[in-house]
């Protein structure tokens, strides 16, 4: 483990369209993460929230999307744009990027950047596929593209802002999946990427699946990216998110699965970023799915029990 981290936040909840998700970086402070890091011996350095434009600042009169069309496209791509720079400008300032959401929709700028100079793996932790495309979306949210985008599936082809070529789908892995479109299901069936299901953790046990997971994000990579979405735990230990969803993994087994990321980095040091996102705080019950985040990245970045 780099035992140099930065903690950057970005308050983005125009990819979810609903407020309270854009608090997650700061409820996720409170809950006391820099002190959580400081404890295993990590350097701690705070970069701040990255500025993120307001849903009210917005015209109402402004350009709605058309059917078929992502909302917010034009600003998820400037505040990803500006998240890539930040995040490979931390890497190659020799620092471990620790990105706090906001939406999903980060993603795209939080794994663009850590693949900038870098073959790089995904491990997707999360209920759902983020694998739509503007055209397939129901929602018209970006924070369920997120990977489509990076992957350049579908009207992302040309999408250069969004698409990562460093990434292929033969090192993409989702891991607890238990809410797919129809098209998006199509499209993960159709696509490389590795896609593990709830089913597939109640059946094997979290250990073996994530170790599999890890296999295939690392085969032939420089790294990996790791993606946790709050939703990919059940909503009773993670009330709040913006998107629950029934059959999520339970505190320990969340635990272990970053737990079992943090060994495989302490042997083979395979992790180039850790990102946690939509925490919504206002639908969380006394903080405690931001503590849960703070506790997850910590167990992520080396915190052992005994
Ligand atoms: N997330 N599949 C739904 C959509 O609107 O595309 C939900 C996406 C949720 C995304 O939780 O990051
Ligand atoms: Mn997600
Ligand atoms: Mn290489
Ligand atoms: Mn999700």
């Amino acid at each position: 483990m780099n035992e140099q981290v930065r903690i950057i936040g970005v308050p983005m909840d125009l990819g979810a369209d609903r407020r309270g998700v854009d608090m997650g970086s700061s409820t996720i402070r409170y809950a006391g993460l820099a002190d959580e890091l400081d404890a295993l011996g990590i350097d701690v350095t705070d970069a701040g929230d990255l500025p993120v434009p307001r849903a009210e600042e917005r015209d109402p009169e402004a350009e709605q999307p058309a059917e078929g069309e992502a909302k917010f496209l034009r600003e998820t791509a400037d505040v990803c744009t500006r998240l890539a720079d930040e995040v490979a400008d931390t890497i190659d300032a020799g620092q471990f990027p620790l990105v706090l959401g906001g939406d999903h929709s980060i993603a795209i700028g939080t794994a663009k950047g850590a693949a900038r100079d870098a073959d790089l793996g995904v491990v997707w932790f999360d209920a759902h596929g983020d694998f739509n495309t503007p055209k397939t979306s129901p929602s018209g949210n970006v924070h369920g593209m997120p990977l489509a985008a990076l992957l350049g599936i579908g009207d992302f082809a040309d999408t250069e802002w969004a698409n990562a070529p460093n990434i292929r789908e033969e090192n993409v892995v989702l891991v607890g999946l238990r809410s797919l479109d129809d098209d998006e299901r199509r499209a993960i069936r159709e696509s490389d990427v590795t896609a593990y299901t709830m089913s597939d953790i109640d059946e094997r046990g979290v250990t073996p699946v994530v170790e599999d997971a890890l296999d295939v994000a690392t085969d032939g990579t420089d790294g990996i990216h790791v993606s946790l979405d709050m939703d990919w735990l059940d909503p009773k230990v993670a009330p709040g998110v913006g998107t629950p969803v029934r059959g999520g993994v339970n505190y320990r087994e969340a635990h272990l699965a970053l737990e079992k990321v943090a060994e495989r980095d302490e042997n083979e040091g395979v992790l180039r970023s850790l990102e946690v996102v939509e925490v919504n705080a206002i639908l969380d019950e006394h903080n405690e799915t931001a503590e849960l985040a703070t506790e997850l990245a910590a167990s992520g970045l080396g915190k052992r029990i005994l």
